[in-house]
C-alpha cells in the first residue's frame, strides 16, 4: 500500500487553542482524508509542544506545576481536535516517555557526528517565540514577531554546528521547486540562506522545564530541537514504521515558524544522515479585524464556540473556502454566515434536498430506472480529476471552489430538465434526470467528505451508500431500484444579520421582555484554571445560587468582585466554558476593550428584576 505522512505543528499549550490552531489542523485533515480516499495508508500527526521557558512561566502564573499545567492544557488541544473531527493518527505530547527516548537518541547521534560543542552564548532571546535573535533582527529593539521586550541571555551552552549545512539546504531548495511552498515563502528562505548560517545554541541552564542533555545534566535542550524531533517520535524512529513513513510527505506549518522548519530542522536531519522532508507547506495566518490572532496579544476566537454555533462542517468549509491556502485570510462571523446561507444552504443543500425528496415523493424512495447521461457522467468524471489534481498539489481552496461549482452544475441540470413538469407529461424523462442527479449527489458526497466529514457521513446515510473510494465515486453506478433513506436538511439557513439593527434600529418592549435580567450578589469568585480571561463566580439570586463563568479576569481580580451586585441575564441556555457549566451572563459596558460591570445604583435584594 502506498503511504502518506502529514504533520501539523505541535502547539504550545500555554493557553487554550485559537482559530489559527484550528485552521492548520482542518487543512491537514482535509489532505489526510483525501489521501485515505485515494487508497493511501496515512499517518497524520498533531500534538502539543510542552517544554520550555514560556510554558514554565505560564504554569507559574497559573499557580501550577508545569506537568500538571500541561496535562490539563494539552487536553484542551486534544478536545479541539476531537470536536473538529480531526482524524489524527497520533496526538503526540513532548512530555511523553517515548519522545524523551527519541530525543536522547537524536542528541547522541548529533554528538557522534561531531556537531555538538560547548561554548558561551551571549545574545537575545524572545520567550514568546522561544527564539534567539541578533541585534539586527530586532524591530525598535523588540522581537520582530511579537513586538515584545526581548531578554538578554549570557550563559554557558552547547552549540549545534548548523553553519555546516546552510549550503546543502540552499542547494536542495534550489534544485527542488516543490520542496518549500508557496513560492513567496520559498524565496524568503532562499534569500535568508544567502547569508552564512550561524551555529545554533541548543541548551539552556537558567530553567529546568525541558529534556536534560544526556552528556550534561545541568543543561536542558533548546525547546525547538525537542519540538522538531516530534516528527520522528510519531513514526517510532528508528523502527520499521519510521522506514515506512520517512521522509514525511508534508509538514504543514504557519509562516512564523518557517525558518525553524526549513533551516533548523533540515540541518538536524542532515546531521542525522536522514533524507529531507518531501514538502514543507507554509500556510498564512487567520486574521481578525486586520490583526493576527494570537494568544499573547489576547486576540483569541474560540473555535469550539464557533463550531457549536454554526456547526463543525460550516466552520471547516468557511475556513478552507475563504482563506486562500498559503495566504493570510480574514475571519468574520458575517462572512461565515454568508457562505453558510449562500453556498452551503442555497447551492449544495438545495440541490441535494431537491433530488432526494423528489426521489422519495415521486419514485417511492427508490432510484428510478432510466438512462445514464454519458455526457454528464464524463463531465463529472473529468471535473473530479481536476479536483483530484488540485488536492494533490495541496490547492485545497481551489479544489473546494471547483466542487461547489459542480454542485451548482447539479442545480442547473435539475432546473433545465424540469422533472416536476416531466413527471406528468413524460415520466421517463423525469426518471432519467433523477437517476443522473442521484449519481451526481454521490460524487459530491465523496468529493466533499474530506472537507465536511459529518455532513457527508449523513448524506451517505441518506443515499444508503458507503462512499469510501475516490475512483468509484466518479462512476454513475447507482443501480435503478436502489432504495434511499429519509432525506433531512443538511444546512439550515440562518436569519440574515440585520446590520441596521446593530446601528440602533428601535426594539419593541416585546424584544426587551424576552430577556430576564436580575440583580445578583457575587458570593464567591475564583480564577478558572488554565484561562487568563475567565473567572468562575457564584452568584446569589432570589432563591438560588448560580455558577457563572465570565470573561472578566483581565479587568477584575476575584476578590474585587466578591460582595458586588451585578446584572445577570438568567434565561439563557447554559454554556460550557473550560469544562464548567455557566448558567448566565453578566452585563457590562465595553469601551475600547475595557470592561465595566453593570450594577444597581442602590443596594437591592438579590433576584430583583431589571426592567
Ligand atoms: O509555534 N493563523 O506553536 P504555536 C494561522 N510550538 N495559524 C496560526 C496562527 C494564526 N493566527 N497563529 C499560530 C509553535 N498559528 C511551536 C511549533 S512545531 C515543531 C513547534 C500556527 O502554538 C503557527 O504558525 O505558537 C503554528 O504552525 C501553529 O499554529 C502552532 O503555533
Amino acid at each position: 500500500m502506498k503511504t502518506f505522512f502529514i504533520s501539523t505543528a505541535i502547539d504550545y499549550p500555554s493557553t487554550t487553542p485559537h482559530l489559527g490552531h484550528a485552521y492548520e489542523k482542518i487543512c491537514a485533515d482535509v489532505i489526510a482524508r483525501f489521501k485515505r480516499l485515494q487508497g493511501f495508508e496515512v499517518h497524520f500527526s498533531t500534538g502539543t509542544d510542552e517544554h520550555g521557558l514560556k510554558i514554565q512561566r505560564c504554569a507559574e502564573k497559573a499557580g501550577k506545576r508545569p506537568k500538571e499545567f500541561v496535562d490539563f492544557m494539552s487536553g484542551e488541544f486534544r478536545k479541539l481536535c476531537d470536536e473538529l473531527k480531526i482524524s489524527y493518527d497520533d496526538f503526540i505530547r513532548t512530555t511523553e516517555e517515548r519522545h524523551l527516548k527519541v530525543v536522547q537518541l537524536i542528541f547522541k547521534k548529533l554528538h557522534q557526528a561531531g556537531d555538538i560543542y560547548k561554548g558561551f552564548y551571549e545574545g537575545l532571546y524572545c520567550t514568546e517565540c522561544e527564539t534567539f535573535y541578533s541585534e539586527e533582527e530586532l524591530v525598535d529593539g523588540k522581537c520582530p514577531v511579537h513586538k515584545k521586550k526581548i531578554e538578554r541571555v549570557e550563559e554557558e551552552c552547547y552549540f549545534f554546528r548548523m553553519s555546516k549545512y546552510g549550503n546543502k539546504i540552499l542547494d536542495s531548495i534550489e534544485r527542488n521547486p516543490d520542496f518549500i511552498q508557496p513560492e513567496s515563502r520559498r524565496n524568503e528562505i532562499i534569500n535568508r540562506l544567502k547569508e552564512p548560517l550561524k551555529n545554533l545554541c541548543i541548551s539552556r541552564t537558567d530553567f529546568d522545564w525541558g529534556i536534560q542533555l544526556p552528556i550534561d545534566k545541568k543543561h536542558v535542550l533548546y525547546v525547538w530541537v525537542d519540538a522538531l524531533s516530534n516528527y520522528l517520535t510519531t513514526i517510532d524512529y528508528p523502527t520499521d514504521k519510521f522506514q515506512k513513513f520517512w521522509p514525511v510527505d508534508v509538514h504543514l506549518i504557519g509562516k512564523d515558524i518557517s525558518w525553524h522548519h526549513c533551516v533548523v530542522w533540515n540541518s538536524l536531519l542532515l546531521s542525522l544522515g536522514l533524507p529531507l522532508p518531501k514538502k514543507i507547506f507554509i500556510h498564512g495566518f487567520v486574521t481578525f479585524k486586520g490583526e493576527k490572532l494570537s494568544k499573547s496579544k489576547g486576540l483569541v476566537i474560540d473555535p469550539i464556540h464557533l463550531a457549536k454555533t454554526y456547526s463543525v462542517d460550516a466552520l471547516r468549509y468557511f475556513l478552507i473556502r475563504e482563506i486562500s491556502f498559503g495566504q493570510d485570510g480574514a475571519f468574520s462571523e458575517e462572512g461565515l454566515r454568508t457562505r453558510l446561507n449562500d453556498e452551503l444552504a442555497d447551492v449544495l443543500g438545495n440541490f441535494v434536498h431537491r433530488v432526494l425528496t423528489f426521489t422519495r415523493d415521486r419514485f417511492g424512495g427508490k432510484v428510478p430506472d432510466g438512462r445514464i447521461d454519458k455526457k454528464l457522467e464524463t463531465e463529472v468524471g473529468e471535473r473530479m480529476e481536476k479536483v483530484e489534481k488540485l488536492l494533490e498539489e495541496l490547492k485545497v481552496t481551489q479544489a473546494l471552489e471547483e466542487i461547489m461549482a459542480i454542485a451548482g452544475r447539479g442545480n442547473e441540470y435539475f432546473q433545465a430538465h424540469r422533472p416536476w413538469k416531466e413527471i406528468k407529461s413524460d415520466p421517463k424523462k423525469a426518471a432519467d434526470c433523477l437517476l443522473n442527479c442521484v449519481n451526481l449527489v454521490k460524487a459530491l458526497c465523496a468529493m466533499l467528505s474530506p472537507f465536511m466529514p459529518s455532513t457527508c457521513a449523513e448524506l451517505a446515510k441518506q443515499l444508503n451508500l458507503e462512499v469510501s473510494n475516490w475512483e468509484q465515486a466518479k462512476k454513475f453506478d447507482i443501480k435503478p431500484g436502489h432504495p434511499i433513506r429519509e432525506p433531512t436538511i443538511l444546512f439550515k439557513k440562518l436569519q440574515a444579520h440585520n446590520p441596521s439593527r446593530q446601528r440602533g434600529e428601535l426594539a419593541t418592549t416585546k424584544d426587551l421582555n424576552k430577556l430576564d435580567i436580575r440583580i445578583g450578589n457575587v458570593v464567591r469568585a475564583e480564577r478558572v484554571q488554565g484561562s487568563e480571561k475567565l473567572l468562575k463566580l457564584e452568584v446569589e439570586l432570589a432563591e438560588e445560587r448560580r455558577t457563572i463563568v465570565a470573561g472578566v479576569a483581565e479587568h477584575y481580580r476575584p476578590e474585587e468582585l466578591v460582595g458586588k451586585q451585578v446584572a445577570v441575564i438568567v434565561n439563557l441556555e447554559p454554556a460550557k466554558l473550560m469544562g464548567i457549566k455557566s448558567e448566565g451572563m453578566l452585563l457590562a459596558a465595553v469601551e475600547e476593550g475595557k470592561i465595566s460591570l453593570l450594577t444597581a445604583d442602590k443596594p437591592v435584594k438579590p433576584g430583583a428584576r431589571v426592567e
